[in-house]
């Protein structure tokens, strides 16, 4: 019996043209795993559009930060705040759509390929399966080598894959990068699509990289452009 591949996908993040030319490019075999690292929606232009291809093609879909503030928005109503392009997306999202992101899971970890798969990251000084939700799907930087941060917050700030020793193997979204970002036990995949930049797609166990370029900009980039 052959085996498939375990195929991760970044931050689609609405760019639905993106992900069905990358889907088509990764010429999919029955016998493979799409895991799609969360973040399928906001900021590109059909969050609704991506989500249906997910829902034909994942075998995993990790929550994302972005899934779980629809979900927090929509549990608690109107006193919580969206911005106006977040509004959008509420809008667009049927009731399967929602009910795909509700059974989004925190990470997913594959024993054949010592791999887990997360949105964010890890605190590296401590176990990664007993980290809370919170700090797993926003996690990019460590300020003190210990705090949780945002890299937008504290620019100079070492990321937590710097730190990050293993086993387990981790592939991540969630940091926008001009390029992905390899280290020896860690992969950062979110090559910032809805940005302008690609959509990056890792399979296990070969570490091919399959990647289409992004039609436009279609969200301004934030934080930095190089790191
Ligand atoms: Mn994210």
């Amino acid at each position: 019996m052959t085996k498939g591949r375990f195929i991760a996908i970044g931050d689609v993040h609405g760019c639905v043209d993106e992900l069905a030319a990358l889907i088509e490019k990764l010429e999919i075999k029955p016998e493979d795993q799409i895991i799609y690292l969360g973040d399928l929606v906001n900021r590109g232009p059909d969050s609704h559009g991506v989500i249906s291809i997910a829902r034909k093609t994942a075998t995993v879909a990790i929550m994302g930060n972005h899934e779980q503030r629809l979900l927090k928005y929509r549990k608690k109503g109107s006193n919580s705040t969206l911005s106006s392009n977040e509004q959008k997306t509420f809008e667009q999202l049927t009731p399967k759509d929602w009910k795909f992101i509700e059974q989004m899971i925190p990470t997913y970890y594959v024993p054949e390929i010592d791999t887990v798969f997360v949105h964010g990251g890890f605190l590296p000084q401590r176990a990664w399966q007993d980290q809370p939700l919170s700090i797993i799907t926003n996690i990019q930087v460590l300020v003190e080598g210990k705090k949780p941060a945002k890299r937008r917050d504290y620019p100079e700030a070492p990321y937590w894959a710097d730190f990050w020793e293993g086993p387990p193997f981790v592939v991540y979204g969630h940091t926008p990068r001009d390029e992905i970002y390899k280290k020896p036990q860690s992969i950062g995949i979110d090559t910032s699509c809805a940005g302008g930049g690609k959509l990056t797609a890792y399979c296990l166990p070969g570490k091919e990289i399959v990647q289409v370029p992004s039609a436009r900009e279609y969200y301004p980039r934030n934080g930095s452009k190089t790191r």
